[in-house]
């Protein structure tokens, strides 16, 4: 059966068949994906049980809650970021500014809030992570500092695992938001993240598996950066030295978004920092 013959196949079963109000652009993209699929079942030989052995991944990728899993796991999230980098090329906008990168699945709303300084963890790892600090000022392309600038940041604690997806951890730990102060400036205490690894038995490292493909991540903390006039910013930084840095099998790691760490070992900073002080 040749494209054609598929593209009238599948009108005359989804388009012709239609009794009741048409979302036409629904049609348009099923209607699209269905010969896409039909063409590549003909193409690849793609037999009855490979094709059911497929559904039931649909479904076990379901059940399992890792559809967001596999969606940057597959590049489809990185490659959206790459569609909207290329849409502002052409529109003009402003280069200079810090790098998209993917939100990834594991953001939560209702962080706690406040303005200029956040410590993000509840202490639970501070006698076995190190301590990390977050320094950042938000700027416009050219520069200019925006105070009030909302700064939502997340990330992993010392054995790769996200608050409330893990629920050993307190609710919110390693999650906070910070409103920049009058010098666009924001700081956070935290502890070391560790990068995230797909759950080793679910279906998402399954197909990796199957790909010859790895489900790590390096070390990174995630951002959602919005001020008043300005578009949202979803952002990560990734941290030098890691063994995945450029091998993250969600794609987020760009140039532009890897930072170093620096080792404080003054005492002096230590003590300014309260870097071994438990939080109260
Ligand atoms: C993560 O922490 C993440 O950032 C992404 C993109 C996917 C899985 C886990
Ligand atoms: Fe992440």
């Amino acid at each position: 059966m040749n494209r054609q013959q598929i593209d009238a196949l599948v009108k005359k079963m989804n388009v012709d068949t239609a009794t009741g109000e048409v979302d036409a652009r629904v049609q348009e993209i099923v209607v699209r994906l269905l010969g896409d699929l039909f063409e590549a079942i003909v193409d690849l030989n793609i037999t009855q049980t490979e094709l059911w052995k497929g559904m039931e991944y649909i479904a076990d990728l379901g059940q399992a809650n890792e559809v967001g899993l596999l969606v940057p796991g597959l590049g489809l999230e990185h490659f959206m970021d790459l569609l909207e980098d290329a849409k502002d090329e052409q529109a003009g906008v402003e280069k200079g500014g810090t790098p998209r990168t993917i939100e990834g699945p594991l953001y939560v709303a209702g962080a706690p809030e406040s303005v200029g300084f956040a410590r993000m963890d509840d202490g639970a790892e501070s006698d076995s992570v190190d301590t990390l600090i977050i320094e950042g000022v938000v700027t416009d392309v050219d520069g200019n500092i925006i105070p009030n600038a909302k700064v939502e940041m997340w990330h992993a604690n010392g054995k790769g695992n996200y608050s409330f997806f893990d629920k050993s951890q307190s609710d919110f730990n390693l999650r906070r938001t910070i409103y920049t102060d009058e010098n666009g400036s924001y700081k956070a205490q935290t502890t070391m993240p560790v990068g995230y690894g797909c759950p080793p038995n679910g279906p998402t490292q399954a197909l990796l598996t199957l790909l010859g493909r790895h489900g790590q991540r390096p070390s990174h903390v995630h951002y959602f950066i919005t001020a008043d006039g300005y578009r949202k910013l979803t952002t990560q930084f990734n941290i030098e030295g890691d063994k995945y840095l450029w091998e993250d099998f969600a794609f987020g790691t760009r140039e532009g978004l890897v930072v170093t760490a620096v080792d404080v070992t003054d005492e002096a900073q230590i003590k300014a920092n309260n870097l071994n002080k438990p939080f109260k």
